[in-house]
């Protein structure tokens, strides 16, 4: 009963969404578990169609794979009808395999609002958030006064719960932030339109899973964001407010850890961050300009630039511990050609003293310097490339320097954004 769990290494954005539109063809399931509309996975097929999906799991573009939102997401549901539309309106029907759990939180406008206000009251302390009311839905969710899919299928309940959130919710916008209340009534009337869309998906994700993985069919677990941005393993306070790690795949699916049988990280072969907080191979020079430009480094929901650097190892071998990792995707290896050298970020030095693991405090991991390994370039345009051998001898030998590195195998390097740009190795 295999379970897969694929899952970003770094700070996101590392291609999560291509790899596993690349899988889908062969699983059965694909499982959103943690986050929600603040994601962006990008794929692009192999007639040349490029769709952003962002609640949707990317196995909507597999017609085989029933698609799961699982109880650990929290869903925007405007979001996600205006996604359901949209893949419809492009002929991608996914009605017959989307299934929603039952227990999923929804994203209330009072979210929205208060994420958008609260960035702009932490001033230069912000998060650099995505401002789609993740981190409040998640905050109501832990304190216990969250909204869920259920409740729409209640109306004296969901007004009920509404009207207790908005009385709290409503005091800090207005009293705190000096913003306008939301009215209760319109909310109400606007998230019983999405009751009634929503209704035919609503389902407990957590037994139709169970069957799946009984009859010996392929769950595949799919994350958002990645570990860096992890609540507790990331770098708090500017991570997201869930736990996208192999743990939380757990969590956010209801499957067990002894159904897992393989944990899939992915990296891209240099760093990028979007959002404010320590990241420390930042480059802030032409070349950094350059790898934006050339890997198209714009974030997929919000469009900001996205911070670029050397790839960091201390990073990624910290990512392989942390989630069990058994396999590394290295996805954008073609997005390094034509530099002369490619530097590794082996280590860290902080404060004087060189450091090979994370270091213990936040203070420490703001002031850390990376440690390079020069490693030389290559200048070949490696896009066709498909096995380890059409690969230039420098290209190789980076891939083979990050698996000893990280203690993880390398099985598949990305080298452009097509479904089949792929270098397959092991
Ligand atoms: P939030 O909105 O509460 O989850 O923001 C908290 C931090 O998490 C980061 N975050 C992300 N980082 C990378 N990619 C994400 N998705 C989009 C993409 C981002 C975009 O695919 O490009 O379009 O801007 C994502 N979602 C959340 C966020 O930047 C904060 O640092
Ligand atoms: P995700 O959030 O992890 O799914 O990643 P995003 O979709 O936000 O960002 C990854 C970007 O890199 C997308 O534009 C992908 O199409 C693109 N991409 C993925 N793999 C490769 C690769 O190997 N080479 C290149 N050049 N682009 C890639
Ligand atoms: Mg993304």
């Amino acid at each position: 009963m295999p379970a897969i769990v694929l899952l970003g290494v770094q700070w996101g954005d590392e291609g999560k969404g291509k790899v596993t539109d690349l899988l889908g063809a062969r699983v059965d399931y694909v499982v959103r578990f943690s986050g929600g509309n603040n994601a962006g996975h990008t794929v692009v097929t192999p007639d040349g169609q490029k769709y952003a999906l962002h609640l949707m799991p990317s196995g909507a573009l597999s017609p085989n794979a029933t698609i799961v939102i699982g109880n650990g997401v929290v869903i925007d549901p405007k979001v996600l009808l205006t996604e359901l539309d949209g893949l419809a309106a492009r002929g991608v029907d996914v009605s017959s395999r989307l299934k929603i759990s039952s227990d999923a939180h929804l994203i209330m406008p009072h979210h929205r609002a208060l994420d958008r206000v609260v960035e702009r009251y932490l001033g230069s302390a912000r998060i650099g958030t995505t401002g789609r009311g993740i981190g409040p839905a998640y905050g109501d969710k832990v304190a216990r006064m969250g909204i869920r899919v259920q409740d729409l299928l209640d109306p004296g309940i969901l007004r009920k719960k509404l009207d207790m959130a908005l009385r709290e919710k409503n005091q800090t916008l207005t009293k705190i932030y000096n913003r306008k209340a939301i009215e209760l009534d319109a909310v109400v009337e606007e998230y019983l339109e999405y009751a009634q869309r929503l209704l035919p998906y609503i389902v407990e994700t957590r037994a139709l899973l169970w069957g799946a993985l009984d009859r010996g069919e392929t769950v595949f677990l799919e994350g958002a964001q990645a570990t860096m941005l992890d609540m507790d393993h990331g770098t708090y306070p500017f991570v997201t407010s869930s736990n996208p790690t192999s743990g939380g795949a757990c969590v956010g699916a209801g499957i067990p850890p002894t159904a897992i049988t393989q944990v899939i990280g992915v990296s891209k072969a240099y760093t990028t961050r979007v959002g404010a907080g320590p990241f420390p191979t930042e480059l802030h020079d032409e070349t950094g300009e350059r790898i934006r430009k050339i890997g198209g480094e714009y974030g997929t929901t919000t469009g900001r630039e996205r911070r670029c650097g050397w790839f960091d190892a201390v990073v990624a071998r910290y990512a392989v511990r942390v989630n069990g990792i058994t396999d590394l995707v290295i996805t954008k290896l073609d997005v390094l050609s034509g530099l002369d050298t490619v530097p590794i970020c082996v280590a860290y030095e902080v404060d004087g003293k060189r450091v090979d693991e994370m270091p213990t405090t936040q203070t420490e991991y703001h002031h850390a310097t990376p440690v390079y390994e020069e490693m030389p370039g290559w200048w070949e345009d490696i896009s066709e490339a498909r096995v380890d051998a059409d690969l230039p001898p420098n290209a190789r030998a980076y891939i083979e320097r990050i698996e000893q590195l990280c203690g993880a195998r390398v099985s598949l390097v990305g080298v452009g954004p097509g479904r089949e740009e792929n270098v397959t190795r092991h």
